[in-house]
């Protein structure tokens, strides 16, 4: 019997039958999952019919909250948005800081469910007394701030909002969800999956209780974090410059990524720093709910730009700006309110985008295809323009709202080698041709190539960067434990851990004042390795078939070498990359081709869903 922390309850909504069903679950998913991601993958596994197309109504669309979830402890309020991945195919999820979070908690349920499709556009509105279905034909086609601005009027401040843009009307297959104007989550395309519900957004109100075992302990626990946070050497620069204080460091570091990830420095990288953004483009800042380490930094455009605000975290920066060769924060400004508006993911846009010009201009591309436009680096009319390509689906832009994988396959030759994706998702913003474990990170990450999983970019330059060992392989493990484990479970931002070294030990404290049960870090890593397994197995079972191919990062690393700066000449040799690969695998208790072994699923208790793939010919050894 759950204490507190979990609520116990699950929202499921049939938007096609108009009608929403609460059910208790069984508190042994709570013990062996904890909350967000680890629910996502057990009730897709459960639920999810194989093999489904992703933008079927059958696709069922997750969204999730943890033991911690809105608890008023530093960092608290973070959402996962998962579902079958219209990019990949395969298991896809996002985390997004927003008061949606909060409330879903408040009004009653740690999950809620999504399945069917409505008859024409659609907004629900969740309350503690249940789901409202409401007509959003007049928010069709509008930007998500509009949205936000309309919603919020309707609903009052504290309503938590989520919703898509016209990229997910569109089913372009990277939308992704956007709240509170600046917060976008679940780049592989879970903005498309909402779209291909016609549900246009989620309304969460913020009346309710929330149930903890001991509030009073959470309180006091959660008010000396803050004070921890608050005394960090490391907190007064990280509120000037937030994430983007990295770009510099990526600069030096040669893993900037530069023309669609040809290099990994920029010419015009000292004009787009962190410090060049809060020095004379930042306005003010702002964050997710019960954060007092807010990372949104919203700058505004200058010159023709001006007016023009967003929230610039480095990963937009760096993937539209030095990746498509601009260097003018203002232009860089304009193109992730654009996309932000749109409901796009910056990073997957910056790819396609890069992608795209360097094709054009190796000459896979026609003319013809790109209905007139002759793309070209640092030009902020070519990435508008394939930005509308992409929408409209005419020419190449059939193939780019697919994403790089989709696209470079149907330019053939050696496209694909420069598309800089992983199973479908695009690269975020390391380039590795120096990086073995960050490239590791990107080939293993279970949802493809993302960062959330494990950053390892800054221990591989202080590891070595010639260093393939079984220590490094090590460490990427734990910190997908950690990172993908632990932080996507319970669920909480993990920036106070990475940014001001906010201990990890303070997790299982919080986790037993809320849930009066204890949990220590190596029980969450266990549940985490659980994780991980069953999402493999779910990507096999979806794929229906795998092999070590499906983790290797873009050819790019391998065989075109830096031709600037201090690290010219580089790339990663192939042979070490698989040495390391299969070390993984050893050491996760998978297989040489990446299938989880009997053994070891039998340890995490997956035996019955290793033994529901047989009949798909799937070999698991012992
Ligand atoms: C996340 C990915 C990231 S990760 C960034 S910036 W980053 C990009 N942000 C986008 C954006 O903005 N607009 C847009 N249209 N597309 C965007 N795509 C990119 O999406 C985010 C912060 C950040 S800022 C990071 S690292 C951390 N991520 C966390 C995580 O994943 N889990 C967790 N428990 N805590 C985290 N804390 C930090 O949250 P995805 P957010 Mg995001 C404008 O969603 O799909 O996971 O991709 O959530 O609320 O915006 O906060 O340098
Ligand atoms: Fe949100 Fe940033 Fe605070 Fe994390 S550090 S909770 S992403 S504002």
């Amino acid at each position: 019997m759950l204490k507190g922390g979990w609520t116990g309850k699950i929202l499921w909504v049939d938007l096609t039958k108009k009608k929403y069903v609460i059910e208790s679950y069984d508190e042994s998913l709570a013990l062996n999952y904890i909350g967000g991601r680890g629910f996502t993958i057990r009730l897709l596994w459960d639920y999810l019919p194989r093999g489904l197309d992703p933008l079927s109504p059958d696709n069922l669309l997750i969204f999730a909250v943890g033991p911690l979830t809105g608890l008023p402890i530093p960092s608290s309020g973070k959402m996962v948005i998962a579902g079958k991945s219209p990019l990949t195919g395969g298991y896809g999820d996002g985390n997004v800081g927003t008061r949606a979070a909060v409330n879903l908690k408040k009004v009653g349920f740690d999950v809620i469910v999504v399945k069917g499709k409505a008859d024409k556009p659609t907004y629900i509105y969740i309350t503690k007394n249940g789901v409202e279905f409401h007509d959003a034909s007049d928010l069709w086609g509008l930007d998500t701030g509009k949205i936000h601005d309309e919603l919020s009027t309707k609903y009052g401040r504290t309503a938590g909002i989520l919703t898509i843009g016209v990229g997910g009307e569109k089913l372009v297959r990277f939308a992704t969800v956007i709240s509170e104007k600046d917060r976008a989550g679940g780049r592989p395309g879970m903005g498309a999956l909402m779209g291909s519900k016609n549900l246009k957004a989620v309304v969460i109100d913020s009346e309710g209780e929330f149930n903890v075992y001991d509030l009073d302990e959470v309180k006091r626990l959660g008010a000396e974090g803050y004070k921890e946070i608050k005394s960090s050497e490391l907190y007064e620069a990280w509120m000037k410059e937030g994430t983007m204080a990295i770009l510099k460091w990526c600069q030096e570091h040669s893993v900037l990524p530069t023309y669609n990830f040809r290099e990994g420095v920029f010419e015009e990288a000292d004009k787009i720093t962190g410090q060049v953004m809060a020095e004379q483009y930042k306005v003010f800042q702002k964050g997710c709910p019960n954060c007092n380490m807010v990372c949104g930094n919203v700058a505004e455009g200058k010159g023709e730009y001006s007016g023009i605000r967003a929230e610039v975290d480095y990963e937009n920066v760096a993937m539209l700006g030095p990746n498509i060769g601009i260097g003018d924060f203002s232009k860089i400004i304009a193109l992730i309110r654009r996309v932000d508006e749109l409901g796009l993911d910056a990073i997957s846009t910056g790819s396609v985008i890069g992608f795209t010009i360097e094709a054009y201009k190796r000459g896979f591309i026609k003319d013809k295809d790109l209905d007139g436009l002759r793309p070209d680096w640092g030009d902020i009319d070519t990435a508008n323009r394939i930005i509308d390509l992409i929408l409209e689906g005419k020419g190449l832009g059939r193939y780019l709202k697919l994403g790089t994988r989709v696209a470079s396959r149907a330019l053939g030759g050696e496209a694909s080698d420069f598309a800089m994706q992983v199973k479908g998702l695009e690269t975020s913003a390391y380039n590795c041709h120096i990086a073995y474990g960050m490239a590791l990170a990107f080939g293993t990450s279970p949802i493809g190539a993302h960062h959330k999983d494990a950053w390892f970019i800054t221990r591989d330059i202080s590891i070595g960067i010639d260093d393939y060992s079984e220590e490094k392989v090590k460490q990427v493990i734990w910190m997908q434990h950690v990172r993908g484990g632990m932080f996507e479970t319970l669920v909480t931002c993990r920036l106070p851990w990475i940014e001001l070294n906010f201990n990890l030990e303070w997790y299982p404290k919080f986790l037993k004042a809320a849930t009066g049960i204890e949990f220590t870090l190596d029980y969450i890593y266990t549940v985490a390795e659980r994780i991980y397994a069953l999402i493999r197995l779910f990507w096999i079972r979806e794929y229906g078939y795998w092999n070590i191919e499906m983790d290797i990062p873009p050819k790019r690393w391998f065989k075109d070498p830096l031709t600037v700066g201090p690290h010219k000449g580089r790339v990663l040799n192939l042979d070490n990359y698989i040495t390391m690969l299969k070390t993984y695998y050893r050491l996760r208790g998978w297989d040489d081709n990446g299938i989880p072994r009997l053994s070891k699923l039998k340890e995490l208790g997956l035996e019955r869903e290793a033994a529901s793939l047989k009949n798909l010919g799937i070999e698991f050894k012992y």
